[in-house]
Parts: C-alpha cells; sequence; structure tokens
C-alpha cells in the first residue's frame, strides 16, 4: 500500500496522463485508424511471444458492445515482481510507457514503427481493461480503469498445469475516439498480413456483436511469406510456377525474401522489419534491389541473353511485374524520414544484398528456364521504357516550345494560386459544356473527357502516351508521373472526377483512379483527388425543388413532405440530364455540394494493389469473386 502513493507510481500516473492529454502523439490518431491501432498494439505483444517461439495460436475477438479479447496461448505476461519496479511483470506491462522492452534476453525485441509504443497506452485510452494470465495451474487477474488498477493481481482460479498463456479485454474510451465502432474487413485484412508474415501462427478473428451472424476467419500459413506472395498474384497471371526464396542471418539481421513475376507492368514490392510495414522502404528494400540489378544482369550477359553491346538492364526494368516480400528481422531498428517509416540501420542494406545475391544467384543457375523467362521480360521492359522515354521527351519538348500547351478541351480558369483551384474532371461532352457555364471561372477549371480512359493496368507505359485523354489529364495537371512526378507543379489544389451514378460512371472513375494510383499516387495519398457526388434524385412539390443523393434520403424527404399524388420524382440518369443550374447548385457550389476525398491507408498498401489488379486486370475468376464479397456494399446501382 505504502508503494501506492511512491514516486514511482506518481511517474506511471503522469505518463498514462499524458497520453489521455495526446493520444494522437502515441497512436497517430483518434479517428478509426487509431482505434484498430489499440488491437495491433495488444496483439503485437502476442506476435512477439510467437516469434520467440512460445505461442501458437492468437485469437481477436469484437465483443458486442465493440470491447476487444485478445487470446494467446504463450508463456503468460510474468506474475512475478520486479524488483527494480517493485511491481508484477502484469502492472509494468499495463502502466508503465514504452516497456516494450522485455526482461531478460532471447528472441528480437519488436519495438518498431510508430505506434509500438504497447499495452500501456491500450490500458490508457481504455475505459477499463481486465487482464488474466494463465501459469503454474493457476489463473491471475487484474482489471484497471482508464489505465488506474482497481484492483490488484490477484488469483481468481484454477486451470491445467499445462495450460498458460495471456487474455487482454479492453474497451476503448469514446470520450477517447471519435468513433469506437470496429471495422471487421480492417482488422481481417490486418491479421491476415500478420499471419503471412509469421510462419505457422494460426490467428482466429470472430466477430461476436451479431448473435445471428457469428463471422469467424482462421489466417495460418505454413509457407508464410511465400504465400503472402501467392496471395498477392492471385489477380494476374505468374509467369513462372516457383517462387524464389531466399533465408539467412547476417551481422544480426535475420533476412526472408520471397518473389515470383507476373504478367503485369507494376513493381509490386512490400517490405517489412519487425513485422511492421515500411512503406518507404529503407535501407533493407535498397539491399535488396542492388541484388536483384546485379545478379539479373550478370545472369543475362554471362547467358548472352543481353549482347555485349546491349545496355545493362536497370532496376525498374528487372522489377516490372515483381511481386516481392522483403522481411527482416532486426534488434535495433532506427526508422527515419518524416513519418518514420523508412528503416535507416546501415547493416540491413549489406545483410539483404548479401542474402538475396548468394541465393538468387544458386537459384538462377539451376532454374535456367525460370531465369531465361525473367531476363526476357526485363529486356522487354527495356525497349518498351526506351520507347516510353522517347515518347516522353517529344512531350515535354512540345511543352517546353509552348509554356500554354494546356490542352484545347481544358477551360482553365483565371486564378493564379493553386491552392485555391480545383479542376472538374468531367464524362462526357455534354455535361462538360453545363459545367463550362455553371462554374466559377476564377477558381473552377473544367476539363471534358470523352469516352472511357485506357485501362493502364493492361498498358506497358509507352502506350500512355498515345491515349490522347491520359496525356491530356497529365499537361492539366502540371505534376508529371512517376519519377518525373513533382508535387509543388500541381495547378490545383482539388482534382474531382465528376461522372455519372451509374455503371460507366463508376467505370470511368474506377478507370481515372487506377491510373492516379499507378503514376501518381501521391496527389491521392496527400489527398488532392475527390469525387463528386450529383444527386440520384430530383423531388418537386408545389412549384419547391428538393435534392436526394442517396435512397435513404429520398425517403426522408417523401416522409417530410408527405407522399402523394403531387410528387413529381425523377430519377437522374447522368450528369448530362442537368441543366448548368442544377448542375452547379447540386454538384459543383462549394458552399452546398458533397465531395468525397479519396484516401489511401498505407497499412494496406498491399491488399489495395491487389484490389486493382484483380479488378483491372485480365484474370476473371478472382474479379468475380471479389465483386461477389464486396457485393453487399453496393447499394441499389440499377434502380
Ligand atoms: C494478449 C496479449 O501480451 N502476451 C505475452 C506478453 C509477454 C510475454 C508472453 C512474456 C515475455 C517474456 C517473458 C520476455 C510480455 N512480457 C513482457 C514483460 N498477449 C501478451 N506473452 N515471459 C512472458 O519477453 O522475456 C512484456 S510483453 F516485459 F513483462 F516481460
Amino acid at each position: 500500500m505504502a508503494n501506492e502513493y511512491g514516486a514511482d507510481q506518481i511517474q506511471i500516473l503522469e505518463g498514462l496522463e499524458a497520453v489521455r492529454k495526446r493520444p494522437g502523439m502515441y497512436i497517430g490518431s483518434t479517428s478509426t485508424t487509431g482505434l484498430h491501432h489499440l488491437v495491433y498494439e495488444i496483439v503485437d505483444n502476442a506476435v512477439d511471444e510467437a516469434l520467440a517461439g512460445y505461442c501458437k495460436h492468437i485469437i481477436v475477438e469484437i465483443n458486442k458492445g465493440e470491447s476487444i479479447t485478445v487470446i494467446d496461448d504463450g508463456r503468460g505476461i510474468p506474475v512475478g515482481i520486479n524488483h527494480k519496479s517493485g511491481l508484477s511483470g502484469v502492472e509494468v506491462v499495463f502502466t508503465i510507457l514504452h516497456a516494450g522492452g522485455k526482461f531478460g534476453g532471447g528472441g528480437y525485441k519488436v519495438s518498431g514503427g510508430l505506434h509500438g509504443v504497447g499495452a500501456s497506452v491500450v490500458n490508457a485510452l481504455s475505459t477499463w481493461l481486465d487482464v488474466k494470465v494463465k501459469n503454474g495451474g493457476k489463473v491471475y487477474e487484474q482489471k484497471y480503469e482508464r489505465g488506474h488498477k482497481t484492483t490488484e493481481l490477484t488469483v481468481t482460479g484454477e486451470c491445467d498445469v499445462n495450460e498458460t498463456g495471456t487474455t487482454v479485454t479492453f474497451q476503448p474510451d469514446p470520450e477517447i475516439f471519435e468513433d469506437t465502432t470496429y471495422d471487421y474487413k480492417i482488422l481481417k485484412q490486418r491479421l491476415r498480413q500478420t499471419a503471412f508474415l509469421t510462419k505457422n501462427l494460426r490467428i482466429t478473428l470472430r466477430d461476436l456483436r451479431n448473435e445471428e451472424e457469428i463471422k469467424e476467419d482462421v489466417f495460418h500459413y505454413e509457407g508464410g511469406i511465400k504465400e503472402y506472395v501467392q496471395y498477392l498474384n492471385k489477380g494476374s497471371e505468374p509467369l513462372y510456377s516457383d517462387i524464389i526464396y531466399c533465408e539467412g542471418q547476417k551481422n544480426g539481421v535475420y533476412v526472408e525474401v520471397a518473389m515470383q513475376h507476373n504478367d503485369s507492368y507494376n513493381d509490386s514490392s512490400y517490405s517489412f522489419v519487425n513485422n511492421i510495414t515500411t512503406p518507404e522502404g529503407g535501407t533493407h528494400l535498397t539491399g535488396f534491389r542492388n541484388a536483384i540489378t546485379k545478379v539479373f544482369n550478370q545472369y543475362a550477359r554471362t547467358n548472352k541473353l543481353l549482347k555485349d553491346s546491349d545496355p545493362v538492364l536497370s532496376g525498374d526494368d528487372i522489377r516490372e511485374g515483381l511481386t516481392a516480400i522483403i522481411s527482416i528481422k532486426i534488434e535495433e531498428p532506427q526508422f527515419e524520414g518524416q513519418t518514420k517509416q523508412k528503416l535507416g540501420n546501415s547493416e540491413a542494406r549489406g545483410a539483404v544484398e548479401n542474402v538475396v545475391t548468394e541465393q538468387v544467384t544458386i537459384f538462377l543457375e539451376q532454374n535456367p528456364s525460370v531465369a531465361k523467362t525473367i531476363c526476357e521480360k526485363s529486356i522487354l521492359s527495356q525497349r518498351a521504357r526506351e520507347a516510353a522515354r522517347k515518347a516522353r521527351d517529344l512531350t515535354r519538348r512540345k511543352t517546353a516550345m509552348d509554356t500554354f500547351a494546356l490542352p484545347g478541351k481544358l477551360a482553365d480558369c483565371s486564378e493564379k494560386d493553386p491552392s485555391k483551384c480545383e479542376i472538374f474532371i468531367v464524362e462526357g461532352d455534354s455535361a462538360g459544356g453545363s459545367a463550362k457555364t455553371a462554374r466559377t471561372r476564377a477558381t473552377q477549371a473544367i476539363l471534358p473527357l470523352r469516352g472511357k480512359i485506357l485501362n493502364v493496368e493492361k498498358a506497358r507505359e509507352a502506350r500512355i502516351y498515345d491515349n490522347a485523354e491520359i496525356k491530356t489529364m497529365i499537361t492539366a495537371f502540371g505534376t508529371g508521373i512517376r519519377e518525373d512526378f513533382d508535387i509543388s507543379k500541381l495547378r490545383y489544389d482539388k482534382i474531382i472526377i465528376m461522372t455519372d451514378a451509374d455503371v460507366d460512371g463508376a467505370h470511368i472513375s474506377t478507370l481515372m483512379l487506377t491510373f492516379m494510383y499507378r503514376f501518381m499516387p501521391e496527389l491521392i495519398k496527400q489527398g488532392h483527388v475527390y469525387l463528386a457526388q450529383p444527386p440520384l434524385y430530383k423531388i418537386e412539390k408545389n412549384k419547391k425543388v428538393w435534392y436526394a443523393y442517396s435512397d435513404e434520403e429520398l425517403n426522408n424527404i417523401l416522409v417530410e413532405i408527405g407522399r402523394d399524388g403531387n410528387n413529381k420524382i425523377q430519377r437522374y440518369k447522368g450528369l448530362g440530364e442537368m441543366d448548368a443550374e442544377q448542375l452547379w447548385e447540386t454538384t459543383m457550389d462549394p458552399s452546398k455540394r458533397i465531395l468525397k476525398r479519396v484516401v489511401m491507408d498505407d497499412d494496406d498498401a498491399s491488399e489495395l494493389n491487389v484490389t486493382f489488379t484483380t479488378l483491372m486486370g485480365d484474370k476473371v475468376e478472382p474479379r468475380r469473386e471479389f465483386i461477389e464479397e464486396n457485393a453487399k456494399y453496393v447499394q441499389n446501382l440499377d434502380i
């Protein structure tokens, strides 16, 4: 008891108060993303226990009322008293900030990413938290409220002597989080990824919120990242059946790499450090790239696939259509860059380069037909890249000659400060015409597009320069694409895609988003891309007009004004059915319109890539599956 008012205790309480005052600093945000991070923090501790070799199964349950239970079958958090703090292991883990580092050695410390600050943060941000530990035939339990313990760690039951593990249940605090509703799909994607990265670990996710429809998914991959690569390639056609796999340890860095080429034109490489995604790459990714560039060039020269007079294959050539997972485990990762998502440790570069060079060289020697396929694909890519460069230079030179070489179809705005400007990309010439009449000339530019734009998912870069619609967009935005991309040249703060509210319109939006995602992803990442929301219905009664943007809204309006014969309801089939004034009022007027911002989450980068290849690629069966799985999210598209 005396301890309760000791200096250590006061420090703990102050620490947890700090978390509640500035939650964003500890979990990134208090939005949905932050809410889901709470789960990952607890799961990560259980995954560490799996990496240390003691835990085989983790269960995550979403309970009624949005509390979360995480169960593992590891050793159980230590219940004994830690001499330095005078507290039990459990209390240390749940009340001391940054208690990521473990007592004792063994295994890898997984104190990774921006938010890897652990269970005490979850505790501080939960209205209540309950922890149970099974060990030595006893069940120990302790309860907390908003980070403060409300009971001591006590034995509350018995269990089999051989049964060990930890169970944590917590209730996210609605005082902290804007929305405390969990999204099953978000947890599912993340836990699937964790299972891929932790060979042989079984993860069960359960949704118990609706008794009538209990959902469950089990993730268990004996092949680990090899299976991850297979999964990522399911939307496209692999060029060979093997998965190239390397594993090894150098300079205290454990390296695991799996890769396979497919028939697409994208580089889909994802790197991880201690199971944490590094969207900006870093030394481990550089090491990987150096290695494969070197190895494939060497192979192609030695085996005369490249003639002496041919130029070297670039890294981009070799990575065209490559799907790769680079996963390393390292004692003390250093993260750099603005968002601390880029690995800085220099020893990681050497380790990955070493392991990959050695093992891929051997693989190629043993599998000459695979080697030949990859080299030939790379050489094709090299030629296409050369053609693309010429086409791009031509476009550039044209632009340089005529500084105002903006496309003729573009009705530009007069304001020169891009932060005040927006551009509407409008489906069809007739809607484009109405939009031009309706717009505020000073700040709103209109670019009408005719018909469907090229599906970039099925074309090499060179071909996109043949496509008038795409060329027009590139010139209008001003930023350039790919390695030339420069956000400071962006001519509009908002890029607004405005298409009909029907299936064709949705298809055109998707084609445009695919183009932006592949060629200028920063536009989306930095929040410049929006979808306009034209109304679905116009309701007229006694010379008064209402617009409804969803079926629900239509219903609400009808309830309000009464359902009777005087109502005239018009269902808009396209933007073209609105005159300029209506279009302005409903869709373009900044003070009234609804815009949806297109967002993308780095955590789910690989999942997003699968979505694009599946939806826009060649294979039909995975696309059908995807659409069936997601059909329930699409509402009444064809009334
Ligand atoms: C549902 C959440 O936290 N499991 C878990 C955590 C720990 C251990 C086992 C553990 C680790 C070690 C030794 C060690 C943690 N212990 C600590 C600390 N599941 C969950 N399972 N014995 C048990 O790393 O040496 C932190 S996490 F610090 F107390 F050892």
